[in-house]
């Protein structure tokens, strides 16, 4: 019987190359995220390696959106949910905290905590059916160290950080391995969101050194799922190997 990976942000990036992996590994998908063509044109792409690849186009900020997407899911799907990546999150302009925008500030916080907290309350039950179940949140190096103009943005990492230790104490009883993912500087959208569009800001970010890309972290989230049942990762920290902090590199 084939198990399921929910993957959140599946559009782009990070999520995107870890439906790849999950593929690869055996599971069926679900894959969410606002931009409808994108996941279909994954989805398209994965039907060769996996044929059960399920896509919902889903903004996560929305509450009740999510209740009406659990609601659609398929019993027998539900019963069979292993992995959740709670990936989707961005970073939306970089200013010092007395310049930052509201409207910015609050798609960080609904989007990276508040739509987090509401895809995992939805798919919980869905694991605790069987006792079982790898729950896996992207967090950030900003969630470990504060950087200059990040404040929002950090803040909100370091909530997941904090709350995927909480989660972890809490789900014990139910065998629900919880697990989070801090990457340093990787070469997707991101940076591209962050900028709203300035491509040029976007490829600065990343001038003379050679970032992660999306694969190093679905390569780390393959390695999560596949440890056996008695071993649970609890944090990992993948960085470039020329970063050595938040804010220290080696350019050329
Ligand atoms: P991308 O911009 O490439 O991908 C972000 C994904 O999140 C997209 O699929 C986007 O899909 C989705 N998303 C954003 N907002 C929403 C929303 N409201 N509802 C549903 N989906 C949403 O960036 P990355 O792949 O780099 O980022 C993935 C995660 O990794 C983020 O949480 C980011 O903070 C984190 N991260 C990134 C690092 C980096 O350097 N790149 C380093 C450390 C952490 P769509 O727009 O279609 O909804
Ligand atoms: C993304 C990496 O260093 O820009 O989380 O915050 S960083």
């Amino acid at each position: 019987m084939v198990s399921y990976a929910i993957i959140t942000g599946a559009s782009s990036g990070f999520g995107a190359a870890i439906a790849r992996v999950l593929a690869e590994e055996g599971f069926g998908l679900i894959l969410l995220a606002r931009r409808k063509d994108r996941l279909e044109a994954l989805q398209q792409q994965l039907l060769g390696i996996n044929p059960n690849v399920i896509t919902h186009c889903l903004d996560v900020r929305d509450v009740k959106a999510v209740e009406q997407w659990c609601n659609q899911v398929d019993s027998s799907i539900k019963e069979r949910v292993e992995v959740l990546v709670n990936n989707a999150g961005l970073a939306a302009g970089r200013n010092t905290i007395d310049e930052g925008l509201l409207s910015d500030w609050e798609e960080m916080i609904d989007t990276n905590l508040k739509g987090l907290l509401y895809v995992t309350k939805a798919v919980l039950p869905w694991m605790k059916i069987r006792n079982t179940g790898i729950i896996i949140n992207i967090t950030s190096i900003a969630g470990k160290e504060a950087y200059p103009q990040g404040n929002v943005y950090c803040a909100t990492k370091a909530a997941v950080d904090h709350l995927t230790k909480s989660m972890r104490i809490d789900l014990l009883p139910h065998g629900i391995r919880v697990s989070s993912i801090a990457p340093g500087a990787a070469e997707t959208e991101f940076s591209l969101v962050r900028f709203k569009g300035d491509s040029k800001a976007a490829k600065a970010v990343y001038q003379g050194f050679q970032p992660l890309v999306a694969q190093d972290i679905a390569e780390t989230v393959r390695f999560i799922v596949t440890r056996p049942p008695h071993v649970s990762i609890h944090d990992l920290v993948i960085m470039p190997a020329a970063q050595a902090s938040a804010t220290h590199f080696r350019r050329d």
